[in-house]
Parts: structure tokens; C-alpha cells; sequence
């Protein structure tokens, strides 16, 4: 039975099949450009059937992948199903699934990790080659064709445009009252013709409640009724807490400066439980009417809106626990209005961030001892997720702060270090690192100002004088003074790491 209220157009219901039907349309070797962002929004029967199809080829003796393109990260049933059958060829922009990070690392999988407002233009621009086919999960097709999004957006609109041809799902488990909350932009140009964004405000809108698709690129359209799937959060911490508390009291002083407002300036959070925690801290706090214009909502934000914390938020995407789920679906009506969901080259774009002076808080690997972040690379070779939206708004923000925890494996590894193994966020961009030892303020320091600050701020005890003794040797080998490195120990941190399972030295 065709679910008539979720699929109102004509033509649409009439190319309603099953996902094992719908997965036999996708050709070996196509680019497919799949929804999703976070464990939200993402394809969920198309994936798992196609990976069933893979597995029988395969079995066969035969070799069957794809390449696939999404908004961000998804779940099992889309980038785990797939890469357990090994069916990926090539992904990107960013990914969290333990199989695919195994499969990357293994080097049977090539990843390409994209800064996430730049993925969309990049496809414009033909830089990544032609997309053959999209993906794309929704809440319902209306009847001239257009589709109310689910819960992101991510690339769609994007995805939509590019691809020759298009199969939708059309999940039922999604909240059909997500209808309107949507702002879909169409106003994004290749340069030379770019113009202004017109967005001054995190809750103005600009675009358009659905996503234009013309009904005749749609080859199937297949229904499903699953729920979103994201990791629950931990309760905050000892750490977390600190960390935490570090922050709120930076931020008192800064208002106390007149550096910021009273209400903050909008607030982009990255997920995991240290965000979380100082989300629950802000709102445990004195402050009321802050805003938000990030990219994930996590259930801290959703707890804010609730409390009047936070007046609005701005995203591209929820990420919400189950209880988040339980919890949006039972009062969506109060947080309808509240929430402006958008693609993310608008979310995360850099005129914008720049514009509304986002406080960015992210987490990190690694920093070193002049403040530049790693947050992908384990050791320097092995990938863990990906940049995301992290670049985005720490390069583009007021106020780029980075967290985590000065210790990571029981000890063994120490978050500071002499030199990070990779860069992604550079000295330039990182202006705040928070650990529970506390916090650093890098604006206006020099490097070797910078090492002192860090070291005594940000480092665990086990590590400092470690950390002390070489920033001292390095000032005094005779060398570049503005930067003082001793090259040959740099890495011996991560060296003794690989080969002993612990950075500390005997
Ligand atoms: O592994 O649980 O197996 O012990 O890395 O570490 O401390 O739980 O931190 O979950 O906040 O993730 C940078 C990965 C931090 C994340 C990163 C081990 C550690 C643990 C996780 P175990 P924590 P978090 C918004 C913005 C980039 C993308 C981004 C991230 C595991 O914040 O992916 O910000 N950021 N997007 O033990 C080896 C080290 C380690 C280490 C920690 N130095 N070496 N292992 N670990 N430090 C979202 C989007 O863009 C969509």
C-alpha cells in the first residue's frame, strides 16, 4: 500500500518499488551522491540491499563498488553495510564508521577528506568528476514533485542537481511536522557571478521550505519507516566538567572585557561529550536568549532551546541520541519554530561565519606546543573521521576554541606534544586550547609565548616538565628562534609510542 499522504505526486507513485528492485538500477563503478549528515537523514533500505547485491558479485568471484558522496558522516546501515562488503571504491567528504576507518586505514578504501562547506562547489566546478546517481532520503514528495527535506540536508540540493538520475526514500519514520522547517537557498553561484548571502541573523531565512527536483530524473522511489541512528552521549564527566567550567568562566571574563555581548555571539558546537558538557553548563548558567549557527543540533542544543537558553538554532542537520529523537518528536511543535535547517554550503560557509563572529568550539587529537591541531590523523598516518565542519568555523570564527582532554588511553598518550604528527587547524587559525588542566589563550602571543602558555596551561602533569625540558633545549640549540624545534626528537613522542604503547619516557 503507497502511503498517498507522504507521496502526493502522481507520477512518483507510479515508480514506488522495493530497495532490492531499486538497487539493481545502480551500475557497478557509479558515483553515487547519497543524503545524510551525521546519523541523520541518510538513505537506509537503498544501501543495505545494495550491499546484499554486492555480497552475492562478490561471492561470485565477481567486484562490484562504488564511489560514494554524502553531506557528512552516516551510519551502519549506509557507510558500515557498504564497506563490510567491501563495495566503496572512493569516499568522502568525512566519515565516523569504525568498518570504513578500518577499510581507509587498511588502504582498501581511498578517502578524500573535504573542508564540508567547499564539497557542493567542488562538484559544481567539476572537480570531482561526474555524479551519476543520488540518493536521497526524504519526509515526503509533494505533488508538483518538490520534496520536503528529513532530518538534514546536507548536499541534497546539490546531489539533486548534479546527478542524471535520482532515487528517493521516502521514510515515514521521519516526522512528517519537520515540513517548513527547512530554508533551502538558491541563490549560490559559480564565480565570477557570486553575490552576497543575504543572511544577517542565525534565525533569518532565505531560501525555500523544499528541495526542487524535476519528477522526470527519478528513477525509483522507495518507502521506508527507520529511525535516524546516532551514538548516545555519556553523562559529562570529571573532565568533561572541568573543561567545561574552563570555558564558561573564559567567557565571563570576556564579557566582563567587553569582548562579547552578554547573549554571546552565536555558538557553533562540534559533537561528542565534551560539547555536549559545555552545552549543559551554558544552559545550567545565567546566560538566556544565546543563538546557535552550526552544523549539527545535538540533544544539549535541544535541552537549551527548551530552557530559553537558546533562542534559535541554525544547522544543517540534527544529531540526536534516541532519547533526542524521543524527545524532538514529542515537542516538535515547540521546537518548529526554533530551528532553521539549511544546506551546508550555506551552514557552514565561510562569509557567513565570518559575518554573524561564530564562537567555535571543536575537538582535537593532538595540539603542539605552538597551537597547531591535528584532529584526524592517529600518529600521523591513520585516519580517525575527518575534518567536517571543524575548518570551516575555526578558520572563519571570532573565536576558535579547541577541547580535549590533556590525556588520551589511560595516560599513555599525551594530547600536547612537541610537534603534531598531522596538521589540520595551523597556529593562524587556533585561538583558544582548552583541556581540564585548563585553558589557553593564544590571541596576540608569539610561538615561544604560546609554548609557555600551553605547557603550563593545557598539559597533564606526567608530561609538562617532558614538554619544558625540550622547548627549553629547542631555545637554546642555536637554531631558528621563532619557532624553536629540535627536528630529530620532534616525533620521538609518537616514535615511542608505536614501538613501546606509551608516550611517556622511561
Ligand atoms: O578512543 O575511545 O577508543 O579510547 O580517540 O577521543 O577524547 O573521546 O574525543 O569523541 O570528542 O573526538 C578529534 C576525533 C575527538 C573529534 C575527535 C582517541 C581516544 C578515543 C576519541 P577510545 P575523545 P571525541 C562537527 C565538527 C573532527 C571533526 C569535527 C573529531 C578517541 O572531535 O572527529 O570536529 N573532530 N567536526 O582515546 C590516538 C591521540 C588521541 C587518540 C584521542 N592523540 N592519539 N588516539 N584519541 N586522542 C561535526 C561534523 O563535522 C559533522
Amino acid at each position: 500500500m503507497i502511503d498517498t499522504a507522504r507521496i502526493q505526486c502522481p507520477v512518483l507513485r507510479q515508480r514506488v518499488m522495493s530497495a532490492e528492485q531499486a538497487a539493481e538500477l545502480i551500475p557497478n563503478g557509479a558515483t553515487v551522491g547519497m543524503s545524510g549528515f551525521t546519523g541523520a537523514g541518510y538513505p537506509k533500505a537503498i544501501p543495505q540491499a545494495l550491499a546484499k547485491r554486492i555480497e552475492g558479485i562478490n561471492n561470485e568471484g565477481g567486484r562490484f563498488r562504488i564511489n560514494v558522496w554524502t553531506g557528512a558522516s552516516t551510519a551502519p546501515e549506509l557507510d558500515g553495510a557498504l564497506a563490510e562488503v567491501d563495495g566503496i571504491e572512493m569516499r568522502l567528504p568525512f566519515q565516523t564508521d569504525p568498518i570504513c576507518r578500518t577499510r581507509i586505514n587498511d588502504g582498501r578504501m581511498d578517502y578524500v577528506d573535504y573542508h564540508l562547506s567547499e564539497v557542493s562547489q567542488y562538484a559544481w566546478s567539476g572537480f570531482l568528476g561526474k555524479m551519476d546517481l543520488a540518493i536521497i532520503e526524504v519526509a515526503g514528495i509533494r505533488e508538483d514533485g518538490s520534496l520536503i527535506p528529513s532530518s538534514s540536508i546536507g548536499n541534497n540540493k546539490t546531489w539533486i542537481e548534479q546527478a542524471d538520475k535520482i532515487i528517493l526514500e521516502v521514510n515515514s519514520k521521519q516526522n512528517i511536522k519537520l515540513e517548513g522547517m527547512h530554508d533551502v537557498y538558491y541563490g549560490t553561484a559559480l564565480p565570477p557571478n557570486r553575490k552576497p548571502i543575504q543572511l544577517t541573523k542565525p534565525e533569518d531565512r532565505i531560501g525555500e521550505m523544499y528541495l526542487r527536483c524535476p519528477p522526470e530524473k527519478v528513477i525509483a522511489v522507495v518507502e521506508t519507516a527507520a529511525a535516524d541512528r546516532n551514538t548516545p552521549f555519556k553523562s559529562p564527566d570529571d573532565v568533561s566538567r572541568k573543561i567545561a567550567d574552563h570555558i564558561l568562566e573564559f567567557f565571563e571574563r570576556e564579557i566582563e572585557a567587553g569582548r562579547l555581548p552578554e547573549e554571546l555571539l552565536p555558538i557553533q558546537s562540534g559533537v561528542g561529550n565534551i560539547p555536549n558538557a559545555v552545552l549543559e553548563g551554558l544552559d545550567a548558567g545565567r546566560h538566556k536568549g544565546l543563538t546557535a549557527f552550526t552544523e549539527v543540533i545535538q540533544d544539549g542544543m535541544l535541552k537549551m532551546l527548551k530552557s530559553g537558553t537558546l533562542s534559535v538554532a541554525s544547522s544543517t542537520a540534527f544529531s540526536l541520541s534516541p532519547d533526542g529523537i524521543r524527545e524532538f518528536d514529542e515537542n516538535i511543535d515547540i521546537y518548529r519554530d526554533k530551528i532553521i535547517l539549511r544546506q551546508q554550503d550555506i551552514s557552514n560557509h565561510p562569509e557567513l561565519i565570518r559575518r554573524l563572529g561564530i564562537i567555535a568550539m571543536n575537538g582535537l587529537l593532538e595540539a603542539d606546543i605552538y597551537g597547531n591541531v591535528n584532529s584526524t590523523h592517529l600518529m600521523g598516518t591513520r585516519m580517525m573521521n575527518g575534518i567536517g565542519g571543524s575548518g570551516d568555523f575555526a578558520r572563519n570564527g571570532y573565536l576558535s576554541i579547541f577541547v580535549t582532554p590533556s590525556v588520551a588511553k589511560n595516560g599513555a598518550i599525551s594530547a600536547i606534544v612537541p610537534m603534531v604528527s598531522h596538521v589540520d587547524h595551523t597556529e593562524h587559525d587556533v585561538k583558544i586550547i582548552v583541556t581540564e588542566q585548563g585553558l589557553a589563550d593564544l590571541r596576540g602571543l608569539s610561538p615561544r609565548q604560546r609554548a609557555k602558555t600551553i605547557i603550563e596551561n593545557c598539559a597533564h602533569p606526567d608530561y609538562r616538565d617532558e614538554l619544558m625540558s625540550y622547548f627549553e633545549r629547542a631555545c637554546s640549540s642555536g637554531r631558528g628562534m621563532h619557532t624553536p624545534h629540535l627536528l630529530n626528537e620532534a616525533l620521538s613522542w609518537h616514535q615511542r609510542y608505536e614501538e613501546t604503547g606509551s608516550m611517556k619516557a622511561d
